[in-house]
């Protein structure tokens, strides 16, 4: 189709409760969000970059300034857009995966629902709903991060992921451990450590952990390689992953035997496909990661980790673990699971007067 206008919208979400991570402490998202009007009809995707560049080198304004300066150009200036040619056309700037990733989802949902498709459906989706974990952040004490997992068991959540720095490891892991019996449980470091940390990660096996994400900087796959051989727990990339290649180096190293797919970190679904089919292949299991999104993004998460090779639990939360309201349907957990959208695209309606209502500041038009 035709692209005939981009619009970025700018959202303030606030959260539930903070989100504490080795990098910062997250009070809000400050949600960019991008609506294609096409030919053939309009679509919608989220950015899920977050407000400063902690977690990677995009941000928001980042990706903002980018898709004004470079990417929305290129995709007005094409004669014919499908979300299969995006890639290819904003390919000459190079990196910047968040930012084009909010425009190829917004492409593949104005795509989709002009053909009746869901997402479900164009990714080849083997289930009808996916089982969901939790995400929790470093708390102030034990004592706080037990109330919070033990509310998130209550829920029925079926995987605990905990957020993990030097200094808050081993202790909260014992305690959820022994609070949480047999309910798999899993870690996340976000680059807090370094190889001189591996003696002390050792002593994360005795908690039969399903894994330990990303503990080392993304460019560092020696220190993921030199762990992985000292551990038992299997070791997980989620930062270094930008790419189906890079997945298929990292395992072929050693340096990671289960995947963390996030598609906006490697620039938008149809490679996040390719890093679910690569891994397939290798025999490399996958999960859905997550980025606080709103249900814009949540959505095309779901329909994602439908694939065959999601064989974990994602960090696919129900609406309220993040938002007091959210900008679509909220996506509601039912036995620990969240059903997958079957309506045409992302299969969810974007709620027009929120948007505008909690809008941060007014719409930008892109002709
Ligand atoms: O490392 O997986 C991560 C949130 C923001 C940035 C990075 C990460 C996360 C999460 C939350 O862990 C996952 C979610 O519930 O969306
Ligand atoms: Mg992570």
């Amino acid at each position: 189709m035709k692209i005939l206008a981009i619009e970025l919208h700018r959202v303030a979400m606030p959260l539930v409760r903070p989100f504490q991570t080795s990098f910062g402490t997250q009070l809000a998202r400050d949600v960019l969000l991008v609506r294609v009007r096409g030919s053939d009809g309009d679509g919608w995707g989220e950015c899920v970059a977050m407000t400063d560049p902690v977690y990677s080198s995009e941000y928001v304004e980042g990706c903002e300034r980018v898709i004004r300066s470079y990417l929305g150009a290129a995709l007005l200036a094409a004669p014919e857009v499908t979300a299969e040619t995006v890639g290819d056309l904003l390919s000459f700037v190079v990196g910047h995966r968040m930012a084009k990733a909010a425009l190829e989802t917004a492409v593949l949902d104005a795509q989709t629902r002009a053909s009746g498709v869901s997402l479900g459906e164009y990714f080849g989706a083997v289930r009808t709903e996916v089982e969901c974990g939790v995400s929790v952040g470093i708390a102030r004490s034990v004592d706080e991060l037990l109330d919070e997992v033990g509310g998130y068991i209550d829920e029925g959540y079926r995987r605990i992921k905990l957020k993990i720095k030097p200094g808050w490891d081993l202790e909260p892991v014992r305690a959820v451990r022994e609070l949480i019996g047999e309910t798999p449980l899993q870690v996340d470091a976000n680059t807090a450590y370094t190889r001189a940390d591996i003696g002390h990660l050792r002593a994360l096996d005795e908690f039969g952990l399903l894994l330990i994400e990303q503990p080392f900087v993304e460019e560092d796959i020696l220190s993921h390689i030199v762990l992985a051989e000292a551990i038992e727990t299997r070791v997980c990339l989620d930062e270094s992953i930008t790419n189906a290649e890079v997945a298929v180096d990292a395992i072929g190293r050693g340096a990671t035997s289960v995947v963390n797919v996030k598609a906006g970190r490697v620039g938008g679904y149809l490679e996040a496909v390719r890093v679910h089919d690569v891994c397939a292949e290798l025999g490399v299991p996958v999960w859905c990661g997550g980025m606080l999104e709103t249900g814009v993004g949540r959505a095309a998460n779901v329909a994602l980790a439908a694939m065959e090779n999601f064989t974990l639990p994602g960090d696919t939360s129900g609406s309220s673990r993040y938002f007091a309201e959210d900008l679509t349907e909220p996506f509601v957990l039912r036995d620990g699971r969240l059903a997958v959208p079957t309506g045409a695209g992302s299969g969810v309606e974007v709620r027009d007067e929120l948007v505008r209502e909690w809008a941060s500041r007014e719409p930008i038009v892109l002709r």
